[in-house]
């Protein structure tokens, strides 16, 4: 078999790191050939097109075939998996109204080349950013494909979420569970612990021990390191997260595909779930059933809890409504 995967902003940061990791196998596992897609504008494909020397110089036995373009009927055609990750980053006196503006210039045109070109049962994750508005948009002009095969990336900040938590606990990161990520992929998203466990335990309770007053913890230090967690990294490393960020993509994509073993985190569509206003593209905890994600139903959420979803999806509403303003949704 052969998967054809298309890699939007393939020029970019976070599409060198994909690349060799998908021609690698990490993606699909050690037996799924792959066709790559690289999708850029005019000028970055240069840097697209020097990525795919190198992946020619990787000599990666299951890399069956790499293109390059700068038209999307091309780059979506056939496409299976696609990773929107190019996106217009926020310029000098932009303001957000002019930031989804201009993102719905890429996303509206990228959704209906997907529905037009795409196979059947494509399933797109978006990346760049306003990752869930942009998944929004791109699925709204889709017509005819299903708008649960449209995602937003939250699987990093369910990965730092994690991680913080080991830290803390002092705890391997894969005894950590449940720790799904709520709203958006922004500063007002909600990292969960309430049903999360380590090592079978809950994680309040092992937590109690170590940092005393837990609802302190979680809402003075946690939940705001885990929130920022992009913004320190830039600050310490001069740049955006890159590495981590394509590492978490193909986890998302990954367990979309094969199945998940318990709960992660994914921005998908709402059909009403936790007060959620259907349509909207919003993170929830998840399983992958069968190639397709299924939204965790039933969880208990505190007052407290619920509250810090609703304005994460306060944000998200205010998002759809600014671009709905604008007529582009
Ligand atoms: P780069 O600026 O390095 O790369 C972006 C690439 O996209 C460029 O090569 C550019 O030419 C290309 N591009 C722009 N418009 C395009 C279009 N219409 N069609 C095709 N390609 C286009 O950014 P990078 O560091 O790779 O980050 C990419 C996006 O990921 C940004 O929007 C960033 O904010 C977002 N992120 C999202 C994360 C998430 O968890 N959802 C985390 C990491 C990252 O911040």
């Amino acid at each position: 078999m052969t998967t054809t995967i298309t890699i939007s902003g393939a020029g970019g940061q976070i599409g060198y790191a994909l690349l060799f990791r998908i021609a690698a196998g990490d993606l699909l596992g050690p037996d799924e050939r792959v066709r790559l897609r690289l999708l850029e504008i005019p000028q970055g494909i240069g840097a697209a097109e020097g990525a795919a020397l190198e992946l020619q110089d990787g000599a990666f036995g299951l890399l069956e075939h790499v293109e390059v373009t700068d038209d999307a009927a091309v780059g979506f055609d056939g496409c299976d998996l696609a990773l929107l990750v190019g996106a217009r980053p926020r310029g000098p006196g932009m303001e957000r109204g002019d930031l989804l503006a201009a993102n719905a210039g890429i996303f509206g045109p990228q959704g209906a080349a997907i529905a037009a070109h795409a196979s059947s049962d494509v399933r797109v994750t978006v990346v760049g950013n306003p990752a869930n508005t942009n998944a929004l948009i791109a699925s709204a002009s889709a017509d005819g494909v299903p708008a649960e095969r449209f995602t937003a990336l939250t699987r990093l900040d369910e990965n730092r979420a994690r991680a913080q938590l080991a830290q803390t606990l002092a705890a391997p990161v894969d005894t950590i569970r449940r720790v799904p990520i709520w709203g958006n992929h922004s500063a007002t998203q909600f990292p969960d612990v309430s049903h999360a466990t380590v090592a079978g335990r809950p994680v309040t309770e092992a937590l109690e021990a170590i940092v005393g007053d837990v609802p302190a913890w979680l809402a003075d230090t946690y939940i705001p390191r885990v929130a920022k967690r992009g913004a320190e990294i830039i600050q310490v490393r001069g740049s955006s997260s890159v590495a981590s960020a394509a590492n978490a993509a193909l986890d998302h994509v990954r367990d979309w595909v094969h199945g998940t073993e318990d709960w992660t985190s994914a921005g998908v569509v709402s059909h009403g779930e936790y007060g959620v206003p259907a349509g909207l593209i919003s993170s929830f905890p998840v399983r992958a059933v069968d190639g397709e994600w299924q939204i965790v139903d039933g969880l208990e959420v505190s007052e407290w809890a619920q509250a810090r979803i609703d304005a994460s999806v306060a944000e998200l509403i205010e998002e759809r409504d600014a671009v709905r303003a604008l007529g582009l949704l």
